[in-house]
């Protein structure tokens, strides 16, 4: 299991679950001075990542990009993959194609978490579910190219209410065409809220997890809260998960003490 730490460099989203906040060379130095393996990045947009400038950055710190997330999609620009509004949709897609191709370039997997969006009084569940997986089904296959899968993350009941636990996302997954090469994020935070026991959880979905955000039960760095990581590691290592546990908390009580707190559990738990 490789660690991993977050980069945020959305303005819209200060004080939101992220680790680093200044920029993609001050996160890559910092990560590679704690000796993380990799980052994974959230932008704003494609247009605000200079990918020569995060190629040297990676190569220079012997680090990977493991993953590119798209919440600033909804977060930045109102977009959701279950809109109702089929123009809405399809730039919706397109912003998620942008950063699967942005993300394949370092061989990394684009994540859908809050572009899933929610059902509603006008757009019944299976409405939106068949809405989501008809957008993976272009999307998953879109990053394969790359050697890439698309990662799907199942988020607590207050950020949608479409797949909040790892049963919903295996049996969503399940529904979609074969090929569809997505995978399961499992958010130990939102997991905290919606499993019944977290391990068995993770053993339930078994490889269908490509993914883990490594995070308290109160959202702060591992280690911060009353999670009990044994269980869950041990569960990880059942399912031979072998994949990026990155560190998406808040950057609690700052960005450099987060980090280190997030390093400390990895290597004590994972080490
Ligand atoms: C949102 O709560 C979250 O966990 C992110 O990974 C998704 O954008
Ligand atoms: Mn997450």
């Amino acid at each position: 299991m490789k660690s991993c730490v977050t980069i945020s460099l959305v303005e819209e989203a200060r004080g939101g679950p992220f680790i680093f906040w200044n920029g993609l060379r001050d996160g890559c130095e910092k990560a590679k001075a704690l000796g993380f393996d990799a980052v994974e990045v959230f932008p704003p947009g494609v247009e605000a990542v200079d990918t020569d400038l995060l190629q040297s950055l990676l190569s220079d710190h012997g680090l990977e990009l493991a993953a590119v997330g798209t919440g600033a999609g909804m977060v930045k620009h109102g977009l959701s993959l279950t809109s109702t509004d089929a123009t809405e949709r399809q730039r919706a897609k397109d912003f998620v194609r942008s950063i699967i191709d942005l993300a394949g370039q370092f061989g990394a997997s684009a994540i859908i978490g809050s572009m899933q969006g929610r059902w509603n009084a006008d757009l019944p569940k299976a409405d939106a579910l068949a809405l989501l997986g008809e957008a993976i089904n272009e999307l998953g296959p879109h990053a394969s190219q790359y050697g890439a899968s698309l990662i799907y993350e199942p988020l607590n009941r207050y950020e949608t209410n479409l797949c909040n636990t790892m049963a919903d996302g295996v049996e969503f997954l399940s529904s979609l065409n074969d090929g569809h090469n997505c995978v399961l994020l499992a958010d130990l935070f939102h997991m905290n809220i919606e499993e019944t026991c977290i391990s068995q959880a993770i053993r339930d979905a078994g490889s269908a997890i490509g993914h883990v955000h490594f995070v308290d039960s109160n959202r702060r760095p591992a280690g911060l809260g009353h999670m009990s990581y044994e269980p869950i590691v041990d569960a990880l290592r059942s399912i031979q998960y072998d994949r990026f546990i990155s560190a998406e908390a808040f950057a609690y009580p700052e960005p450099d003490a987060a980090a280190k707190q997030t390093i400390d559990s990895f290597n004590k738990y994972f080490g």
